[in-house]
């Protein structure tokens, strides 16, 4: 080997390392987001959640977000999930992994009510 191509080689090495370890890293991304890459979202719009009833296979997370110019909250009826209060265009995110059906409500107007139906 002469000097030169040595030279490459050392410097190489490196780059080929970090390149290799780019396309892991990137590929293992890749796989870890596919399971949870289904959503659906439901809008909080004049006190009505919308929509009422959402449909979804299981594994798919489901994203609140209030549209209202007044704070509200997403409550399971059942204690699964529960918000924190969320104001103007602030969102909540619950992944729903088991099928069944999940009524909810908010808790500052217990009268707006939403069902999740997981498949
Ligand atoms: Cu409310």
């Amino acid at each position: 080997m002469t000097r030169k191509n040595a030279w490459v080689t050392s410097l190489a090495t490196p780059v080929v390392i970090a390149v290799l370890l780019l396309l892991a890293g990137s590929s293992s991304v890749t796989a870890h987001d596919q399971p949870s890459a289904a959503n659906a979202a439901v809008k909080i719009d004049n006190f009505v959640f919308g929509p009422q009833t959402i449909t979804i296979p299981a594994g798919t997370t489901v994203t609140w977000t209030n549209s209202d110019d007044i704070p509200h909250t997403v409550v399971s009826t059942e204690g699964v999930f529960k918000s924190k209060v969320v104001d103007t265009d602030e969102k909540f995110s619950y992944t729903f992994t088991k099928a069944g059906t999940y009524p909810y409500y908010c808790s500052v107007h217990p009268k707006m009510t939403g069902k999740v139906v997981v498949q």
